[in-house]
């Protein structure tokens, strides 16, 4: 089913100049981007996006480095789109994550973990909303 996701690539991937592979994998997969900005979150729109985690030991740290230099946010959509990029980003832990992910290649440990990519219809969803808005992306799935 085609459908839309979201992805970050994170500061620590953008601090290695790993923007253009990682777009060229999402392209190579057969994922469009539909839409994109280049920025630096604010510590409280990292804390918004990451919400979810509040409670967890590592919300702080993780709000902190998503906060700590520029990110590349975009929309990416195709055939099974959220499945697709969590494939290609690998395990969260890039220590667990396959050869040839984005994660293999990209992170330096399970918080710096190079990309972020929705888990769901429901999250992509809110996600895509929380970064666009309806004049960045036309409805036309
Ligand atoms: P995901 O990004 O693979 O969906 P989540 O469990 O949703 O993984 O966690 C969100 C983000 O929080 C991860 O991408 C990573 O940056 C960070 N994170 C997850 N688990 C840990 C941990 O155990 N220590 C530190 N950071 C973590
Ligand atoms: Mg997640």
């Amino acid at each position: 089913m085609k459908e839309r996701t979201l992805s970050i690539i994170k500061p620590d991937a953008v601090k290695k100049n790993a923007i253009g592979d990682i777009l060229r994998r999402f392209e190579n997969a057969g994922l469009t981007i539909v839409a994109a900005k280049l920025t630096t979150l604010s510590k409280a729109q990292a804390q918004g996006f990451y919400a979810v985690h509040k409670e967890r030991p590592f919300f702080d740290s993780l709000t902190t480095f998503m906060s700590s230099g520029p990110v590349l946010i975009s929309v990416l959509e195709g055939e099974d789109a959220i499945q697709t990029n969590r494939r290609l980003m690998g395990a969260t832990d890039p220590a667990k994550a396959d050869a040839g992910t984005i994660r293999k290649d990209w992170a330096t440990d399970v918080e710096k973990n190079a990309a972020h990519g929705s888990d769901g219809p429901d999250t992509a969803k809110w996600e895509i909303g929380y970064f666009f808005s309806e004049m960045d992306l036309p409805n036309r799935l």
